[in-house]
């Protein structure tokens, strides 16, 4: 059966609210099978109104086929009307490369004597015009017009550009005497079917028309020819920034041939540091190695940029930077779930997940997407394919999952916030072993859209950060639209007998209590959940049935995919039957409703995890038991869908441990501000 056709549609500007217009304008124009991707460069300019501006695209754009053929693509629109690269984008692509303005004028003439083309700034027209003259459509174009509105400004809230545009093509059609609409800009591709109910006339927007033309080549079984001018360029030196460029390997095949083994225009800009990493090309062995490997921790980061994705810069979150954690869509990136095998599957996301924008949006970076744990179906940080990330506060020590990149990005100070999630733990096991503060969110209150879930009724996204106000931040941000309750002041222990703790661990969770009294903090008796073991079981086994739901079908399908321990998991997660989920699941209704009973008012205190981090090395069955044990404290939110907070309070003997509170539901924030009280006052007291 012949695949299906994967079309990258890539904007060469680094907008990424653009880049997600033309995906959707190139989705709706292909054929229903198409994949369609839409990507644009992490470096180069904004937009694209200059010659200068053009010169600069190019690179960024050149680095983004070499992308596509890693992934496979297999025919590309190059959606910015100068159609700047093109022909070098041929050279180094092995499908077919179609401009947009070269596809909306070949399409013009099919539906009319004479076109005119609507542009943007008028500085571009001569550009316009220069392509018209190169395409051999001198005496079918009979006009090119500027509508006078910059690329960035066509898409603004309130703008009036779409009205602007359509008055500039009546005028452009009268004054023209021409019959056809060219429309001169990827940023106007939406503007399409309104101009035209306007207008009455066919007008033609590149990207739909290139994404079309592009579809019908690949179908043809039709591609670039290598016979000369278009052949691959030859190999030679590249210096400077531009070294990771240098041509270096023979040309990839033709469509219909094997994919490549490594792409030859795998470009890894080791020379740039981590300014821009494509490294998003597969798993490990598809990764070419002609240039030098960039310093990149791959037990940390899968892909980074400088920055990956740049945020509106303006907001409470100016000047931070985000790991995400490869849980969540990212315009432009694949969601790789710490499995390279997955990874290999997945096409970029056309646009990134709400939890992401949020932290755009409020003016942070996205730096990189971060590891985790295999499907985030652990705890331990530790992947069987990527390794463990660095524990920055015990060298040697399991950093802990399964958010474990993003903690220890944070822990490093390699990014500002952590985007994890926290299912069963994973937010705040790795915030307790790296010494760091870490938020669990009340179970529904940021949206999990575009994220990759595990077990959705307990699936949770939490942020990391090194400090309570950061965590604060980001906190207001994210939840800006759940309903925030004032929270209890009054804590209380958890009652723990059912949980054994090292000694040492409930002498020092003892102590920070009693300081903590000393302060005047408020400390009522212990509130007893349960036992604890038992609720860990029934955790266990609704997450276990929701995991095998979410993933069960691909796990069966990849044998061998996955290490040993996450697929003995999963085989553990098969064997569950629906009726042994149901009546777990009513269970897990009554622990709730005890816990809520019981906790009212007051905000529960407990480790956040039963020890200090275990050695890198730990065998694997010491690090599954210490998982147990840690269950059966984070359990309890999870069950409970409350919002849990491990804050860097408590430390054995040398080691961190998170002293975790449970706040009631959407009090996150309030928890938050409770711990920075408790955290001022016990770090206070510890200075005197
Ligand atoms: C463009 C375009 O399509 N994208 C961009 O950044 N500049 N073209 C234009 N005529 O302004």
């Amino acid at each position: 059966m012949p695949h299906a056709v994967h079309l990258r549609a890539i904007n060469p500007n680094t907008t990424e609210s653009m880049t997600a217009a033309i995906g959707r304008a190139a989705l709706a124009a292909a054929s229903a099978g198409t994949t369609v991707t839409a990507v644009n460069p992490t470096m180069g300019p904004a937009s694209i109104e200059s010659h200068y501006d053009e010169a600069l695209a190019v690179p960024g754009l050149l680095a983004e086929i070499a992308r596509g053929e890693a992934d496979g693509v297999d025919a590309y629109v190059l959606a910015c009307f100068g159609d700047p690269g093109l022909d070098a984008a041929r050279e180094v692509a092995s499908g077919p490369v179609v401009g947009i303005a070269e596809a909306a004028m070949h399409t013009a003439t099919l539906l009319g004597r004479h076109f005119s083309i609507v542009t943007t700034l008028p500085r571009t027209v001569g550009r316009a015009e220069e392509l018209a003259e190169r395409y051999g459509f001198r005496a079918a174009c009979a006009g090119i017009h500027a509508v006078d509105i910059p690329v960035l400004e066509l898409d603004l809230p309130g703008s009036d550009a779409r009205r602007e545009t359509a008055e500039a093509c009546r005028r452009a059609l009268d004054t023209d005497g021409s019959d056809v609409i060219v429309l001169g800009c990827a940023g106007m591709a939406d503007f399409c079917t309104e101009v035209s109910a306007a207008l009455g006339v066919p007008v033609v927007d590149g990207v739909a028309a290139a994404t079309r033309l592009a579809e019908s080549l690949v179908v043809l079984g039709l591609s670039t020819s290598r016979r000369s001018e278009y052949a691959p360029p030859p190999i030679k030196e590249y210096s400077g920034a531009l070294a990771g460029f240098a041509p270096a390997a023979a040309p990839g095949p033709r469509r219909g041939d094997a994919r490549p083994a490594s792409s030859p225009y795998s470009v890894h800009h080791g020379g740039f540091g981590r300014e821009y990493c494509v490294l998003d090309g597969g798993s490990r062995e598809d990764r070419s190695v002609d240039t030098p490997r960039s310093p990149l921790d791959t037990s940390m980061w899968r892909v980074t940029g400088d920055p990956l994705v740049r945020g509106t810069g303006a907001g409470p979150l100016a000047g931070m930077t985000v790991a995400v954690k490869d849980l969540f869509e990212v315009a432009g990136q694949r969601v790789g779930a710490g499995v390279p095998a997955y990874l290999d599957e997945q096409t970029p996301a056309v646009a990134s997940a709400p939890a992401v924008t949020a932290l755009l949006d409020a003016g942070a970076d996205v730096v990189g997407i971060a590891q985790t744990d295999e499907f985030a179906y652990s705890i331990a940080g530790r992947n069987a394919h990527y390794g463990a990330a660095p524990n920055a506060a015990v060298p040697g020590a399991l950093p802990g999952g399964s958010s474990s990149g993003p903690a220890a990005a944070v822990a490093l100070g390699e990014a500002t916030i952590g985007l994890g999630t926290d299912t069963g733990g994973s937010v705040r096991v790795p915030a307790s072993y790296q010494g760091i503060w870490g938020l669990r969110t009340t179970h529904g209150a940021v949206p999990v859209d575009g994220v990759l879930p595990l077990a959705p009724s307990y699936d949770t996204v939490g942020w990391l950060a090194r400090d309570a106000e950061t965590l604060a931040a980001v906190a207001r941000v994210g939840l800006a639209n759940a309903p925030q309750h004032a929270g209890d002041i009054r804590f209380a222990l958890l009652d723990l007998r059912s949980v054994q703790l090292p000694h040492e661990l409930e002498r020092q969770f003892r102590r920070t209590v009693d300081a903590m009294i000393a302060d005047g903090f408020e400390v009522t008796d212990a509130v007893d959940p349960g036992d604890l073991a038992e609720a860990a079981e029934l955790y266990r086994v609704t997450q276990a049935r929701e995991a095998w739901l979410s993933h069960g079908e691909w796990v069966r399908a990849h044998p061998g995919a996955l290490g040993a321990d996450i697929a003995a998991r999963f085989e553990a997660a098969a064997r569950i039957t629906p009726e042994q989920a149901a009546e777990a699941r009513d269970a897990v209704a009554v622990f709730r409703a005890r816990l809520d009973e019981r906790a009212e008012g007051r905000v529960l205190l407990l480790p956040a995890a039963a020890s200090a981090p275990p050695r890198a090395d730990a065998p694997t069955a010491e690090v599954e038991a210490i998982r147990a044990a840690t269950m059966r404290l984070t359990c309890i939110a999870g069950l409970s869908g409350r919002p849990a907070l491990s804050a860097p309070l408590l430390e054995t003997a040398e080691d961190p441990v998170g002293l975790s509170l449970i706040g009631a539901r959407n009090t996150d924030v309030a928890l938050i501000e409770l711990a920075a009280s408790v955290a001022e006052s016990l770090n206070g007291k510890d200075a005197a």
